[in-house]
């Protein structure tokens, strides 16, 4: 193709995400487009699937049936997550396998919420009502993002989200109404997660490298710091409600902005948990290594099933 041709190309395609057309699987796109969707919409499989781990743990400490009906539930739509966003990224021509050796040989990555430990049954509210909270924020806009696959995606995961924050929310009002000590742990857990939630909207829009293009292609709607406003503003009055503090001591109502000022986040903790040095990152990725080697054999006997099928089918037709 000439390079005249790849300008119009080019030209066409801006047009169509001027007019907030969908760009489908099919349709021509620039290079830099694709790979940038490949990128963040693999991460976000990963983080789904490394998700369930950190609330896995709870599954069978759950304290009483309904909170491990529940959180089961929760795991379960991350997993389908994950096959949503996994099966959406595979439309751009990169195998589920490729996407598999990126996340364990640790060239992809995957939030650094998902590197902090679970010590609590109060990190189940917490994670429900601070992480999913955080990613309903961060996931609403990109139900109206400019590749048709991920939007229409996104759509569905949005609406369990909604579940996932309340089913969250509701532990932390149940531990908050009890006895001094569960109280005590909804605070500590608070404390623990508070800043890793507001890590996990990404690095300040001034460190952000991929923002000013994805807002270009729609692929982001709001940048990093703009999320990340929002989603203080609104927690703190969930908190309040809750009888809960935030642990910064710089949060303030500002009345000029109608928003909340808040204290410095530690971004060299981030960028620590981003490469690899959280507390949990060997962890997390020993334990999906582990589950893609000891499921091997179950890939190998589908595949051997299948094709002893195929022969058979094939005979048959002779
Ligand atoms: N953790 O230029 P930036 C869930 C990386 S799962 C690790 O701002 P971008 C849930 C970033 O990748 C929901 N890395 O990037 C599941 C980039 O490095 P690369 C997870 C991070 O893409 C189970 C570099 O820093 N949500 O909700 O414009 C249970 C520079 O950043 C992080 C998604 O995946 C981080 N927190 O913006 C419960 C949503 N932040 O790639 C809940 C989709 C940044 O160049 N993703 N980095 O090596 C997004 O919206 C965007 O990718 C981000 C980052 C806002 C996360």
């Amino acid at each position: 193709m000439s390079e005249e041709q790849v300008r119009s190309l080019e030209k066409q395609f801006d047009e169509r995400i001027e007019r907030d057309e969908k760009i489908e699987p099919k349709d021509w796109m620039p290079e830099k487009y694709r790979k940038t969707h490949i990128r963040q919409m693999s991460q976000h499989a990963h983080s789904e699937i490394v998700g369930m781990l950190p609330e896995g743990n709870w599954i069978t400490r759950a304290p009483s049936l309904r909170r491990k009906v529940a959180l089961l539930a929760k795991v379960q739509d991350e997993a389908g997550h994950g096959l949503y966003l996994y099966s959406a990224t595979e439309t751009l021509g990169i195998s589920r396998e490729e996407m598999y050796e990126q996340l364990h040989t640790g060239k992809a990555k995957y939030s650094s919420i998902f590197n902090y430990p679970t010590v609590t049954w109060a990190d189940m509210g917490t994670v429900g009502w601070l992480v999913d909270g955080a990613a309903i924020i961060n996931q609403v806009p990109l139900c109206s993002t400019s590749f048709g696959p991920y939007a229409r995606a996104m759509v569905r995961v949005c609406k369990e989200e909604s579940f996932h924050q309340r089913q969250g929310y509701e532990i932390m009002l149940k531990l908050c109404k009890g006895t001094p000590e569960q109280k005590d742990m909804a605070q500590d857990a608070l404390n623990r997660w508070w800043w890793p939630s507001l890590m996990m909207l990404g690095p300040t829009d001034a460190e952000s490298v991929h923002t000013e293009q994805s807002m270009k292609w729609k692929l982001k709607r709001k940048s990093n710091d703009e999320l990340r406003q929002q989603f203080i503003d609104q927690t703190v009055p969930q908190a309040d409600i809750l009888g809960l503090s935030i642990p910064d001591k710089d949060l303030k109502w500002n009345e000029e902005r109608q928003s909340y000022d808040f204290g410095e986040i530690n971004w060299d903790e981030f960028w620590q948990v981003v490469k690899g040095h959280g507390p949990m990152n060997k962890e997390r990725i020993k334990a999906r290594v582990n589950a893609w080697e000891g499921g091997e054999w179950v890939r190998d006997a589908a595949m051997a099933y299948a094709s002893k099928n195929q022969e058979r089918k094939e005979k048959q037709a002779v």
